[in-house]
């Protein structure tokens, strides 16, 4: 199996990301596409050297926090028609754990994460570059509801983090690459218009 389609997903925290990634997907599998998704989350750099102290202090939103060494390798590899070992990284622990998951090639790769746009040796590999143009206020909310219910944080330290990095370094990394994107989708993750027109040219890459 080779690739055809590389989509790169990117925007703020809580931007919307997950869920118009996994919508595509659906729609793409319902469509008998052949369809994986790697999300940058997982390339975070493993924290397990430094004290829970000390990688609670980690600046994760800068993009140097990812390992975008390894998934430009990996998308290089899938491209070539090799499978991966997707590295599975842990939030609660901000550790990777010691069991990688093989992934194979797929006619279309779906990454998503919020630097994905910021490191220019990424750029050339993405197909298609999508960014999710959401109200910083929507963000804030849907992450504070995510990040109590899914990653065992409390209100305090959310809003702690959400000063001290995630909003310093939206506005100094994520939101400048917003102008790397090939489609710029608001209204988040149910933009039904978006959603059709992303599907219409990757049928146009599918039969080239
Ligand atoms: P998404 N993050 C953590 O809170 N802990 C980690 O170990 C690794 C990442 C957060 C990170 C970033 N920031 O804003 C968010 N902080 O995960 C990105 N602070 O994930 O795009 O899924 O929201
Ligand atoms: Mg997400």
């Amino acid at each position: 199996m080779s690739v055809s389609c590389v989509i790169a997903i990117a925007g703020a925290s809580g931007s919307g990301k997950s869920l118009f990634t996994q919508t595509l997907i659906q729609e793409a599998l319902g469509d008998g596409l052949d369809v994986r998704t790697l999300c940058e989350d997982h390339y975070y750099r493993d924290q397990s050297h430094l004290s829970m102290a000390q990688r609670q202090q980690t600046n994760y939103d800068h993009p140097q926090a990812f390992e975008h060494e390894l998934l430009e390798q990996h998308l290089h590899q899938l491209k070539a028609g090799e499978s991966i070992d997707y590295p599975q990284y842990c939030f609660n622990t901000h550790t990777r754990k010691p069991k990688t998951h093989a992934v194979e090639p797929a006619q279309i790769i779906l990454v998503e994460g919020i630097m994905l746009l910021a490191s220019p040796e990424l750029l050339p590999l993405f197909d298609i570059k999508v960014f999710m143009d959401t109200p910083p206020d929507i963000c804030l909310i849907r992450r504070i509801k995510r990040d109590m219910q899914e990653r065992g944080r409390s209100l305090d330290s959310i809003t702690e983090q959400y000063e001290a990095t995630v909003k310093p370094m939206y506005h100094q990394f994520v939101e400048p690459s917003r102008f790397k994107a090939d489609v710029v989708v608001t209204q988040g993750g149910e933009n039904r218009i978006a959603l059709d027109i992303l599907k219409s040219h990757i049928q146009q890459l599918l039969n080239q």
